[in-house]
């Protein structure tokens, strides 16, 4: 039996349009299940949105909606920026629907029970963009006076009646949680924060508010709304089927992982594990946290006028080449800078040269000198046998890399066999061959099919559709292009299709 593997990205909020830091996490989320998936497992990939709470009631209101008919208007849009992606989850949950609301009235009755809810009064700061209870300490003063969020958002005072959840008595629980599992938050750089957060000592947590009501109401309690948090991150497990675990699709709970933005680790490393401990359900094996995108160094704002549309970008140059780009510039768990001549080197050296003309070369040769069709290895030499080895060992490379969610550096070991092969490639010269020694010159030719198969078949998840098309040129059937298949070589011998350039050149538009 295929084993389990969830996989989450946040749910969005929709106050606002989606912008290229959602389609990022999107992105990345999708390239780790569709490698997973190559990789043999039975994947469950969720995405959504975040509907509820005070941010959304007042976008709702400024477009002169409902809450309810501006969450449906802009979901409908982040579901179509998701396709747009080449994103391929599961599932698209949207927490006002009623499976949602089942299960967060369900997961509020087990915290309630087990005597970790209690009604209060919370008087306090709240920075409604974050969705976000701050202590005094956190906030900046401006000279004038004006109090803000460590992310930068404005704060309110908040004074209403509120339950509250007992998270001070989680303070240990969730410390030996992270002690006893230290992959739970990555990178290290976050899980030491979240370590300092905890062990500076917890407050209880405000888990309803009652000065509005675009909230799931709190079972019992006329007037309390939930807070959108407690809310949202309930959408993991609403998705597997809570409360009803008989459903065929808690058997991917507990996550593999969430992954997130570095914004929102204290919510899924803190809140999230002891909600999920108070009402006694295994809590997610890890929390995989990455950096932030700017633009040409600058901070995407509406006021700035640079937020990023991820469907004009791809427009501009190619759904695969935003994805391989998102993946490759930057370290997963740093903050990134992107720009137009970034994105164009990216893809005129490393896809269109390195990757794409490796390729065309080699499959030209054949196409030209051996009527298409796919030689036979011979003796292999030293250095057919370096180049194979170090396809070879792409598999095991890549995954210790994915595990980790390190794209950029699985990136990195694919490209080093590709450089490894463009160096072959101009020391064997297979053109010359053509006129000495034909019967190599196939050898060669068949080494580098073999060596482009391997490194097509790890590029899918990041680029599904060009590497479809090259796996289809080098003659590889459908069912052949998972990680397993890689053992079987192809038959000597097949007719390759013509071969046709997989990434063109990025040339500037006439100005
Ligand atoms: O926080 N760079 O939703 P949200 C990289 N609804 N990633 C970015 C980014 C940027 N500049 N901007 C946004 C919420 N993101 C909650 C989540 S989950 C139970 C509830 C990405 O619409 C990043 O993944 O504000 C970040 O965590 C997420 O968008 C925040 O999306």
């Amino acid at each position: 039996m295929k084993s389990a593997f969830y996989i989450t990205t946040p749910i969005y909020y929709v106050n606002g349009a989606p912008h290229i830091g959602h389609a990022y996490t999107s992105i990345a989320t999708d390239t780790l299940a569709r490698f997973k998936r190559m990789d043999g497992h039975d994947v469950f990939f969720l995405t959504g949105t975040d509907e509820h709470g005070q941010k959304v009631e007042q976008a709702a209101a400024a477009a002169g909606l409902t809450p309810q008919a501006f969450a449906d208007k802009v979901s409908a849009d982040f579901q179509d920026m998701t396709q747009a992606m080449g994103v391929s989850n599961d599932d698209w949950i949207r927490t006002t629907e009623e499976r949602h609301k089942q299960s967060c009235q369900e997961l509020w009755r087990r915290i309630a029970a087990s005597g970790n809810i209690y009604l209060g009064h919370y008087e306090g700061w709240y920075a409604v963009r974050d969705e976000a209870f701050y202590d005094e300490s956190e906030l900046t003063t401006a000279p004038d006076g004006k109090k803000t969020a460590p992310s930068g958002a404005p704060v309110e005072w908040v004074r209403e009646p509120s339950y509250f959840f007992r998270l001070s008595a989680w303070q240990d629980k969730l410390l030996e949680l992270y002690e006893n599992n230290p992959d739970f938050i990555a990178p290290t750089s976050r899980r030491n924060e979240v370590l300092s957060f905890v062990k500076g000592g917890l407050h209880d947590l405000s888990v309803s508010r009652t000065t509005f009501n675009w909230g799931i109401p709190v079972p019992g309690a006329p007037g309390h709304v939930m807070y959108v948090w407690l809310d949202a991150l309930t959408n993991y497990i609403t998705a597997c089927g809570f409360p009803d675990e008989d459903a065929a699709r808690w058997r991917f709970w507990p996550a593999d992982a969430h992954v997130v933005g570095k914004d929102i680790i204290r919510f899924h490393a803190v809140y999230w594990p002891a909600f999920l401990m108070a009402a006694g359900i295994p809590v997610p094996k890890r929390i995989s946290s990455h950096g932030w995108w700017v633009v040409e160094g600058e901070k995407m704002s509406k006021s700035l006028g640079n937020v990023i549309e991820p469907r004009k970008l791809v427009e501009t140059y190619g759904l695969d080449q935003i994805r391989y780009f998102l993946l490759r510039e930057k370290p997963f768990g740093a903050d990134g800078s992107m720009s137009h001549p970034a994105i164009v080197s990216r893809i005129n050296v490393e896809l269109a040269n390195d990757l794409g003309n490796l390729a065309q070369r080699s499959l030209s040769l054949i196409a030209r000198n051996l009527g298409g069709v796919l030689p036979a290895r011979g003796a292999l030499t030293e250095d057919d046998l370096g180049l194979l080895n170090a396809a070879n060992g792409l598999p095991d490379a890549v995954r210790a890399c994915m595990d980790r969610q390190t794209f950029h550096e699985a990136l990195e070991e694919i490209w080093k066999v590709i450089r490894a092969a463009n160096g072959y490639i101009d020391r064997q010269a297979p053109w010359a061959l053509n006129k000495t020694d034909k019967v190599r010159m196939g050898e060669v030719l068949r080494v580098l099919v073999d060596t482009i198969r391997a490194v097509a078949t790890m590029l899918q998840p990041f680029m599904p559709a060009s590497m479809a098309n090259m796996l289809e040129q080098l003659g590889v059937p459908e069912h052949a292009r998972d990680i397993a298949a890689l053992s079987a070589p192809l038959a000597d011998g097949i007719h390759l299709p013509a071969p046709r350039g997989v990434f063109p050149r990025y040339v500037e538009p006439a100005a």
